[in-house]
């Protein structure tokens, strides 16, 4: 490959022309960084971070030519290859961008255009007038319900530099805008577990790993794939659970200790450890729990005093379990014939539960389907049974998985970052939604726009959608997030303006009508915790490159879009960035001694090693507090207890999310399930291995390492694959009535039969730009998934609940189309 030959000598090219182009509103102060240094300075090493993990780059007449990892995180993650990439590729967002036809007609363009990639190249000023214009006209016509903006959060780490901070404090002076509530990852559980658990579960800290290795007997991972998921984190991992997961490996191997995977798939983590399965059919868990909880029932395993003691409302639940409500006992019989594993085994499986110290680690992909509320709670009523909530290495917790779950909280401070004005001034309108809800679940954005003035069940509340006219979308890819892309497409053309940031020019770019260069984390300097949970200690991540092209801080963007309603000084409170980034330094160092934590002075630790570690802390139980004492540590539930069976649910009066956890029929399924027989396969579409999201798929060498083809990678069993006479390496076509995709074919023994898998975030690609049902040529299984919220509580996203069918493409095969920048129509200005 000499792709980055030519791009590197066509972007010093550009560079030499664009001279003074990527001035930014923030110089880069007083102090001299070491990255600024860079420029004088032929050939150094840079510390940088980001999701991946910390490390540092190599800079050699100020381009940056190589990566190492960083010699404190023993562990680093192999994904660090693509990030060099994400600065320089072809897809790189470079200039600000205004869709052809909405340049001419603005408000009046023809949508359907949209997604064909006809762009014209403006200056930043006609592109931040355009932005304002549009925030002006929207605002005074259509009122605060007009706008919404939707950022999925992941954007790139740094205390300073945060879109979704960058965009709030900027818009909500200019006026009010409809915002999300919840999230895509785990919209399900974030909703009923309060109610159940009293708290969100997913994204807290869990019992530390030493105390696990120390106490228990059985680690049942319940979807749950930590050695895959836990490479990645909110802020920069310290990848420190992977040494627990080596000593929790040895344990296994040396049968010290039992870990099953309850999975239809045999995940990275299984295949580490080494250690069991039970290869459940898709979106049946909830069958499976209930079939254990019945015979921890029947058998009288369950822990009864724990029951009465710290839970509310099992009497209720009972008669469900046993059948006296429905003539159906949930028995292991009435499980086996839905969830395809054995009765003997689900009462084998059960009588172990209660047999030594078993410790629940609960994923999230199975409430990210169809009534997805159920099985956090279900999985919580049967940790409950089993009754060792509380106990050190026993109980329940939802994030093993994510920001390095179980490892130990250091004692030291925890920076805050760029936030709203403490005393902001009066915006320059009103807030008005005239009638509508200010929020809506994020997933449900879709609906939003193809019914405004609806209605929609939500938590107990009954929000009403707004008429939304302009979107702009920061640190995000709906175009990748959001299911069914075809039904997408379709709500687009409601948006009379799109506006995107972002550093890579992905669909949402493609679909959108004005797009704006922003910079990497690796062209900012900024700081940030190394290790998420952990914080175990602090990081200088300094600017490796200058910003290439035109592209712009978030930070610079919004106090020039306040400008032009002069409110940029207080915006950006007249400090430069490395002003800001002492400022945030301070503060914490100030937390820190006030907790007897000593810190360097600012330039000690910017100029020095840019590096300092806190003191550890020390070992903690998740739910201990609650076990020792449940009247002086309640939950957050209305009883103070576990309820399994939550009136204020029950009060809602929703059919599919009663006062009980309940096995629900998704609306579709494999397996036995509905409509199985015209799509027989289940279509996973899990977080990849080699990415985040839709991040760094843009990284052409590092794709090239996992593509097949230059496809993403289809996962098939031998025997599915067989019956459709696919080949490793074929490219098939993976379709149902709501898309189609191209993807390259990989035969796995790890899959199930009737289980496939392609990883969520592969680029949309279509055939043809814009049109709705046109081949996806690179394989973004959102063009397959379904729409529909969990449910009336959470209405979170069912993107799991999909079902396929795949065969051999036949014909010429298209070229793959995501990939690279618009293309550039000149000469058009309106
Ligand atoms: N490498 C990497 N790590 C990441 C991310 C990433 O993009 N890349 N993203 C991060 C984010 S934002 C999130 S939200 C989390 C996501 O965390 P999760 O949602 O927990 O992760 P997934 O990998 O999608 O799925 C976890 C496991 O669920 C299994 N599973 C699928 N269907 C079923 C089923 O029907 N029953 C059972 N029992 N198991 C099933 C899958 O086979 C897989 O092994 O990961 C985080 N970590
Ligand atoms: N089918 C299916 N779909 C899913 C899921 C699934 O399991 N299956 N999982 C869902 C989950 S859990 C999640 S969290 C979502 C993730 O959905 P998103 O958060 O939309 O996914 P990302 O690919 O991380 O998109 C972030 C975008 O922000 C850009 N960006 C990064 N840093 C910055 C920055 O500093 N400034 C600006 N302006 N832009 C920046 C990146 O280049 C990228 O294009 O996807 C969801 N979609
Ligand atoms: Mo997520």
């Amino acid at each position: 490959m000499n792709f980055q030959k030519i791009s590197s000598s066509r972007r010093r090219f550009i560079q030499g022309v664009m001279a003074t182009g990527a001035l930014s509103a923030i110089s880069s102060g007083p102090l001299i960084s070491r990255a600024w240094a860079a420029e004088t300075n032929p050939e150094q090493w840079v510390q940088s971070g980001c999701h991946f993990g910390a490390f540092e780059a190599k800079v050699v007449n100020g381009e940056w030519t190589d990566t190492r990892s960083f010699k404190h995180d023993k562990f680093p993650c192999d994904m660090l290859k693509a990030v060099r990439e994400i600065v320089y590729n072809p897809s790189r967002v470079r200039y600000p961008m205004i869709r052809l036809d909405w340049l001419l007609k603005r408000e009046k363009s023809d949508r359907s255009q949209r997604g064909d990639n006809r762009f014209v190249r403006v200056t930043w000023d006609q592109a931040l007038d355009l932005f304002w214009q549009e925030l002006e006209r929207v605002q005074k016509q259509y009122g605060s319900s007009g706008v919404f903006t939707g950022f999925a959060d992941w954007q790139m780490v740094g205390k300073l530099h945060k879109a979704g901070g960058a965009i709030d404090r900027a818009l909500s002076m200019h006026g009010s805008y409809v915002t999300t509530v919840g999230d895509y990852s785990a919209a399900a559980a974030q909703v009923v577990l309060p109610h159940v658990i009293g708290s969100l579960e997913v994204y807290e800290q869990q019992t530390s790993l030493p105390l696990v290795i120390e106490n228990t007997n059985i680690i049942i991972l319940w979807g749950c794939d930590p050695i895959k998921n836990l490479q990645i984190e909110y802020l920069v991992p310290d990848h420190e659970p992977f040494g627990y997961w080596q000593q929790i490996k040895e344990k296994v191997t040396q049968g010290k200790m039992r870990v099953i995977s309850i999975d239809p798939v045999r995940s990275k983590t299984q295949n580490y450890l080494g250690c069991e399965q039970l290869a459940l059919n898709p979106q049946t868990d909830v069958a499976l729990m209930l079939g254990l909880a019945h015979t921890l029932y029947s058998e009288k395993l369950h822990d009864e005093a724990f029951i009465k003691e710290y839970s509310v409302g099992f009497e209720q639940f009972l008669p469900y379990l046993t059948g006296e409500t429905d003539k159906q006992p949930k028995d292991a019989n009435w499980a086996e014939a839905i969830c395809g594993i054995s009765a003997e085994e689900i009462r084998e499986l059960a009588r172990q539960l209660v047999k030594g110290r078993t410790q629940f680690m609960g994923g999230w992909c199975v409430q990210r389907m169809h009534h997805g509320e159920q099985y956090p709670w279900m999985l919580v009523v049967l940790a409950t049974m089993v009754g060792q909530i509380g106990l050190p290495g026993g109980g329940i917790g939802f994030g093993w998985h994510y920001n390095g779950g179980g490892t130990i909280t250091s004692k030291g401070p925890v920076l805050s970052g760029l936030g709203g004005l403490n005393n902001p001034p009066k915006a320059v309108h009103a807030a008005n939604f005239r009638g509508a809800s200010p929020h809506i679940p994020v997933s449900r954005m879709v609906d939003c726009l193809l019914s405004p003035g609806k209605k929609l069940a939500f938590n107990g509340e009954t929000l009403t959608f707004p008429d939304i006219k302009m979107a702009i979308f920061t640190a995000a890819n709906p175009f990748h997030a959001q299911q069914d892309r075809n039904r997408m497409i379709e709500a687009w053309k409601k948006l009379e303006t799109i506006i995107v940031l972002d550093h890579q020019w992905t669909a949402s770019c493609r679909f959108a009508d004005i797009v704006l260069p922003v910079t990497t984390r690796y062209e900012r300097n900024d700081i940030e915790q190394f290790g998420t949970h952990s914080n175990k200690g602090l990081l200088a991540i300094r600017q490796v490159v200058k910003p290439q092209f035109e592209a712009r801080h978030d930070f610079d963007i919004f106090t020039e879009l306040c400008k032009r309603f002069n409110q940029n000084e207080t915006y950006s409170e007249k400090q430069t960035e490395m002003q800001w980034i002492r400022r945030l330094y301070d503060e914490g160092r100030k937390q820190g001694q006030e907790t007897g934590i000593t810190m360097p002075d600012f330039d000690t630790f910017w100029n020095g090693e840019g590096y300092i570690e806190y003191p550890t802390g020390t070992p903690w139980v998740r739910h201990g507090e609650f076990r020792e004492s449940p009247d002086l540590n309640p939950l957050g539930t209305p009883s103070g207890l576990i309820e399994i069976y939550s009136k204020t649910i029950a009060g809602f009066g929703y059919q599919d999310c009663p006062g009980h956890p309940v096995w629900l029929e998704p609306f579709e399924r494999s397996h036995t399930g509905k409509q199985a027989e015209s799509y027989p396969l289940h279509l996973q579409s899990c977080h990849p291995d080699k990415r985040l999201h839709s991040q760094i798929c843009s990284s052409d060498n590092y794709r090239q390492t996992y593509a097949v083809n230059g496809r993403e990678p289809l996962y098939i069993n031998p025997t599915d694959a067989k019956v459709r006479g696919l080949k490793n390496g074929d490219i098939a076509r993976v379709f149902n009535a709501r898309g189609q995709v191209l993807a390259g074919v990989v035969i796995s023994e790890d899959y199930a039969p009737g289980v496939i898998r392609i990883h969520e975030g592969a680029w949309y690609s279509p055939q043809e730009g814009g049109k709705a049902g046109t081949l996806c040529t690179y394989g973004d299984p959102n063009v397959l998934s379904a729409d529909i919220g969990t449910s009336q509580l959470a209405q979170g996203p069912s993107a799991h609940t999909a079902i396929v069918q795949v065969e051999r493409y036949q014909g010429v095969i298209p070229a793959v189309t995501g990939f690279g920048g618009p293309q550039l129509v000149q000469g058009t200005h309106a």
